[in-house]
C-alpha cells in the first residue's frame, strides 16, 4: 500500500473507534497519523527500511507497527477485527449528510438504532427529536438525507462507472467471435451521472459472447438472458445491458442505443421528413409502420449500407454530432448549418489553476505536485491552497501564504522542474461576501480563485449578492465551484447563476469548470450560453493529490457536453498568454 492508501485506512479506524466511543485521544491519535503520514516528503518505503519510522514525530509504536504491517502486506488484522465489531448499519449511516460518528453513536447507545431502517422508523416516530442534540431541524433533515441517498443510489457517478465500463469493453473486443463493440448510452454521451451502462456487439455468434458477459467477476445477478441480449446487475448495484447485433445493423444500434431520446426523437423526424424510417435495425424507405421491424426479422435486406456514424449524419444532410453533443439541444439545427462547435479535447490543456497541497489539505507536498505536473507535460501549474477560515481544511494564514510564496518562488528559481509553478489562493468568500485576505495580501498572488465554504444555507438571494460581491472584489481572478453540489450526495446551495455569470463577464472573472468527477460546478448544462456572451471557463482539477491532476479528463467531457472549444478555456493558453490575461483583467 502506498501512503495515501494507508492513510485512508488510518482515518478509517479513528472512526470506527470513535462509533465505539473510544477514547477521543486514541481516536485523534489515528487522524494524526494519517495527517502525518499524508504530509512526509522522504520515500515511505525507505524510512520503513530504515527503521526510521518512530523518530517521526505523530508516530507512536503502535502506529509504527501498523503502517510498517499495511505497507509490507497490504493488510492489518486490527483493522479487520475492528470493523467486524462494528454492525454493518453503524458504518452505512455514515453515508447519510450531516450524520457524524459521534451523533450515529448517540442514536445507537440512547435509542438502539443500528440499521437506516430503524433510524427511518425513530425519526418518523419523533424520538430523534427528543434526544438531547437532535431536535427536531435535525431530525427533519436526516429524514431527507436518507430520502436523497435512496433517489442517489440508482446512479452512478460517470468516472467510477466508467472504470466499470472500460475492462469489460476491451474484454468485449477481444473476443474472437466479436466484430465491433462500443458503449453507448449516457456513458458514451459524458453524461455526469449514469442509470446503467450500454454495451453494442456485433459479433458472428452470440451465445460465447453472452455467457462471457454474464460471468464475468463482479456479476452479482444475471436479470435477463436472451437471443440477442443480456442484462446483469454488479456488486456496486451498477446494471448493464449488452445487446448483439449482425454487423450490418451494427451503426444503427450504436447511434440508438447512444441517444439521448429527445436526440433520437429528432433524428427519426428528419429521417421521414426525407422520405426514410430510421431505427435501431436501420435506414430504409418508410412505408408505414412496422416495415422496419419486419424486413428486420427475416425479409430482404433493404436498409441503405452504412459503415459508420458519420455517414449516418451525412445520409441525413448532417455533419457528424459528437455523442456528448447529442441531448435534442440544437445540435440537429447546428450540423445542418456547418455550425457544430469544434469541442475542447484533452490535449488541448496546457495546465490548471485549483491545485491543494500538504500546505492546507492535500495529500502531496508542493514538490510532489510539480514532479506530477511535469509528468503531465504541462507549462504550469497553478497551487491554491486554502485560506483562514477553511480552518477544517488546515487554511493558511496571512503567514503561511508568504511562505509559501517564497518556497513557489525558490522552486521556479532552481529549475528543478519544466512546469512554472503559479501562486495562487482557494480563498473563502466569507458569509458576507468580503474575502478571508485582504487586498494587499491578495495582490502578492499571481491569481485568486474565490469559493464558498460555509453558511450554505443563506437564502438564494443573500448567497447570489455574496458571490457577487466577490467578484467584483479587483484582485479575484477566478470564481470555484459555483454551486457547491457534491454529485449524489449534496445538493446544491441556492444561486441565481445567471446573475453570477452576467457579473463574472462584467468583471472578467473566470468561472471554473471543477473538474473533480464529483463536483463538474459549474454544470455543463450553463457554459454553452455563457460561453456564447462571452464567459472564460478554466478547467481545474481542484486536486488535493498528485493523481487529481487527471481529474481535468471529466472537465474536459464536461466542457465538451457544454459545446465549448478550447477558445472558452483559459487553460489552453501558453503561459505568457494566461499571465498577460491574469495580470490584465481588472486594470
Ligand atoms: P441512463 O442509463 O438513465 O443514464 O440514460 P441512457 O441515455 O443511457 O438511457 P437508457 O440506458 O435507458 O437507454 C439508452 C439509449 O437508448 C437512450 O439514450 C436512447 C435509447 N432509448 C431507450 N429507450 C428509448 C425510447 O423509448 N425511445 C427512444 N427514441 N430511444 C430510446
Ligand atoms: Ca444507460
Ligand atoms: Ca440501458
Ligand atoms: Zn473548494
Amino acid at each position: 500500500m502506498n501512503k495515501n492508501e494507508i492513510a485512508d485506512v488510518l482515518n478509517d479506524i479513528a472512526v470506527l473507534l470513535e462509533l465505539k466511543g473510544e477514547n477521543p485521544f486514541k481516536t485523534r491519535a489515528y487522524q494524526t497519523g494519517a495527517r502525518t503520514l499524508e504530509a512526509l516528503e522522504e520515500d515511505l518505503a525507505t524510512v520503513i527500511a530504515e527503521e526510521r519510522l518512530g523518530k517521526i514525530k505523530g508516530f507512536g509504536e503502535a502506529l509504527v507497527q501498523k503502517i510498517t504491517e499495511l505497507h509490507t502486506t497490504g493488510h492489518l488484522k486490527f483493522y479487520e477485527d475492528l470493523k467486524a465489531t462494528v454492525a454493518p448499519g453503524l458504518i452505512e449511516m455514515l453515508e447519510i449528510p450531516g450524520l457524524g460518528a459521534k451523533k450515529i453513536k448517540a442514536l445507537n447507545e440512547q435509542l438502539g438504532i443500528d440499521t437506516i431502517e430503524g433510524l427511518t422508523k425513530a425519526c418518523a416516530e419523533g424520538k430523534v427529536a427528543a434526544l438531547a442534540g437532535f431536535g427536531e431541524k435535525s431530525q427533519e433533515k436526516i429524514l431527507a438525507g436518507i430520502r436523497n441517498r435512496e433517489a442517489y443510489s440508482k446512479r452512478h457517478l460517470r468516472a467510477v462507472a466508467f472504470d466499470v465500463a472500460e475492462p469489460i469493453l476491451a474484454g468485449l473486443r477481444a473476443l474472437p467471435e466479436v466484430q465491433r463493440a462500443e458503449h453507448a448510452g449516457s456513458l458514451r454521451r459524458g453524461m455526469e451521472t449514469v442509470g446503467d451502462l450500454d454495451f453494442i456487439v456485433a459479433a458472428s455468434q452470440v451465445a460465447p459472447v453472452v455467457e462471457w458477459f454474464v460471468s464475468r467477476p463482479g456479476v452479482k445477478e444475471v436479470t435477463a438472458k436472451g437471443e440477442t441480449k443480456a442484462s446483469v446487475r454488479y456488486e456496486s448495484g451498477l446494471q448493464a445491458d449488452l445487446r448483439i447485433v449482425p454487423a450490418e445493423q451494427f451503426v444503427f444500434a450504436l447511434h440508438h442505443f447512444t441517444g439521448s431520446k429527445d436526440h433520437n426523437v429528432q433524428m427519426r423526424q428528419r429521417a421521414l421528413a426525407r422520405g426514410l424510417s430510421l431505427s435501431e435495425w436501420g435506414l430504409v424507405p418508410a412505408e408505414g409502420e412496422g416495415t422496419v421491424k419486419a424486413k428486420a426479422a427475416g425479409g430482404p435486406d433493404v436498409s441503405l449500407k452504412i459503415i459508420d456514424e458519420a455517414e449516418l449524419f451525412s445520409h441525413l444532410g448532417l455533419k457528424f454530432i459528437p455523442p456528448e453533443l447529442r441531448e435534442g439541444l440544437g445540435e440537429i439545427e447546428a450540423a445542418e448549418v456547418g455550425e457544430l462547435p469544434r469541442l475542447i479535447e484533452d490535449g488541448d490543456l496546457r495546465g490548471a489553476f485549483h491545485n491543494h497541497t500538504t500546505a492546507s489539505d492535500g495529500r502531496n507536498t508542493l514538490n510532489e505536485m510539480a514532479a506530477a505536473a511535469d509528468a503531465l507535460g504541462w507549462e504550469y501549474l497553478g497551487i491554491s491552497d486554502h485560506s483562514k477560515a477553511s480552518f477544517q481544511a488546515n487554511g493558511l494564514n496571512e503567514a503561511r501564504l508568504m511562505e509559501q510564496i517564497a518556497a513557489i518562488e525558490a522552486l521556479n528559481a532552481s529549475g528543478r522542474f519544466r512546469v512554472r509553478v503559479l501562486s495562487g489562493s482557494e480563498c473563502d468568500i466569507l458569509a458576507d461576501g468580503r474575502m478571508d485576505f485582504d487586498d494587499a495580501t491578495l495582490a502578492k498572488l499571481d491569481y485568486v480563485v474565490a469559493s464558498v465554504h460555509n453558511a450554505f444555507a443563506q437564502t438564494e438571494d443573500v448567497m447570489t449578492a455574496r458571490i457577487i460581491k466577490a467578484i467584483e472584489s479587483p484582485h479575484v481572478s477566478m470564481l470555484g465551484h459555483l454551486t457547491g453540489r457534491l454529485l449524489l450526495q449534496r445538493e446544491a446551495y441556492g444561486v441565481n447563476a445567471a446573475k453570477i455569470i452576467d457579473a463574472a463577464i462584467a468583471n472578467k472573472v473566470v468561472i471554473e469548470l471543477n473538474a473533480n468527477p464529483w463536483r463538474l460546478d459549474m454544470d455543463w448544462r450553463l457554459w454553452r450560453r455563457g460561453a456564447e456572451r462571452g464567459l472564460m471557463c478554466a478547467i481545474n482539477p481542484d486536486a488535493h493529490d498528485t493523481g487529481g491532476l487527471t481529474y481535468v479528463h471529466h472537465g474536459v467531457v464536461a466542457a465538451r457536453k457544454g459545446w465549448l472549444t478550447k477558445e472558452n478555456v483559459l487553460n489552453t493558453r501558453t503561459l505568457a498568454e494566461v499571465l498577460t490575461w491574469l495580470g490584465g483583467r481588472k486594470r
